[in-house]
């Protein structure tokens, strides 16, 4: 491996292939990697943060891959440079180098404009890549001016997106009928924005009815403020998705105008070092046999109802302080 400072100068080149080595960097769980990984992301720092950064949710199958290809193209035909980091359920299991499905985002991968990225799906991370985080702020350091996060469509991928990105766009399907009842309140408290997909054919009608009854429901659920804008288009012939895109990118100006974007991003990296705070504490504390040990009568004891778990859980960590 490249040191970093070689492999930042080709980043910031915007040298596609040091890009890709660099996200396998800070993805690589093997020993030392993870301070190369740190010191490259350190040099990089200063030459992040200018991207908008669009996360795309919805359920499994409701057309994300095909909207971010749709919309990916004519982002960058219009000169924007495109990344698109897209987390592939498959690749735990084939290594992380192609996408499950090969047909999709064809188009846009083959484009000199853009870059696309399969992560591997970890289990844990709610519906985005455990390193999804520095990827985009690698693909910023790289020029990228615009990053596309795909999520896998479960239950908590929204929150986790919600937690990286600028702009949450919600994917709906009018085909699913009772959609809107069947969707989750927290998926749609959490969207910055929606769409209805296949805007097209016989499910154009539907589509608009189903965006209408968004409409209202996000006025309900957002009370005075303004609510999310809601879109209905269709990736496969292109109708709403220049509206969809001037919206997003009003949206944002405005945030970014009135310094509600700069808020969340700060509030989204203090969130992110918690939660990097609470995993490596946990990690020393199981890391410590005796702790570990001790947690498993812990466990055995209140599992047996001899003891309480506040009780047990301040005795095990009362004797130390956890690294
Ligand atoms: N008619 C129509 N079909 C669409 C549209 N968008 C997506 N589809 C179709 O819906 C199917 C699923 O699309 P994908 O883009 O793979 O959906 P996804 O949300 O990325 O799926 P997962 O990543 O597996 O969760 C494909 O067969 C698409 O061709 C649309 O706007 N109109
Ligand atoms: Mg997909």
């Amino acid at each position: 491996m490249a040191d970093p400072a070689e492999l930042a100068a080709a980043v910031r080149r915007g040298d596609r292939a040091a890009l890709a080595r660099a996200i396998t960097l800070v993805e690589s769980r093997r020993g030392g990697d993870a301070e190369a990984a740190e010191a490259l992301l350190q040099v990089l720092l200063p030459h992040t943060g200018g991207a908008l950064r669009i996360g795309v949710t919805g359920a499994p199958g409701v057309g994300k891959s095909t909207l971010i290809e749709a919309l990916g193209l004519r982002l960058c035909r219009a000169g924007r440079r495109v990344a698109v980091l897209a987390v592939d359920p498959s690749s735990s299991v084939t290594g992380g180098s192609i996408l499950g499905d090969k047909t999709r985002m064809v188009e846009l991968s083959r484009h000199p404009g853009a870059f696309v990225r399969p992560s591997p799906g970890g289990d844990a991370h709610g519906g985005v890549g455990a390193r999804t985080r520095e990827a985009l702020l690698l693909c910023e350091a790289a020029g990228f001016d615009v990053v596309l996060v795909e999520t896998i469509g479960t239950g908590q991928a929204e929150n986790a997106v919600h937690a990286m990105v600028d702009f949450c766009l919600l994917l709906l399907s009018p085909a699913a009928g009772d959609e809107l009842q069947g969707i989750k309140r927290g998926a749609m408290e959490l969207a910055d924005g929606v769409l209805v997909t296949r805007a097209d054919g016989d499910l154009a009608a539907a589509a608009e009815l189903v965006a209408q009854q968004c409409r209202f429901a996000l006025r309900v659920l957002h009370g005075g403020e303004p609510p999310p804008p809601v879109v209905a288009g269709s990736a496969r012939n292109g109708t709403g998705l220049d509206e969809l895109w001037r919206t997003i990118e009003d949206r944002l100006q405005q945030a970014r105008a009135g310094g509600r974007l700069q808020a969340r991003r700060a509030a989204q990296a203090g969130a992110w070092l918690d939660a990097i705070v609470q995993e490596r504490l946990l990690a020393g504390f199981l890391a410590d046999p005796v702790a570990a040990a001790e947690l498993q009568q812990a466990r055995a004891s209140v599992a047996r109802g001899e003891q309480l778990p506040g009780a047990a859980a301040r005795q095990v960590l009362a004797r130390r302080w956890v690294p």
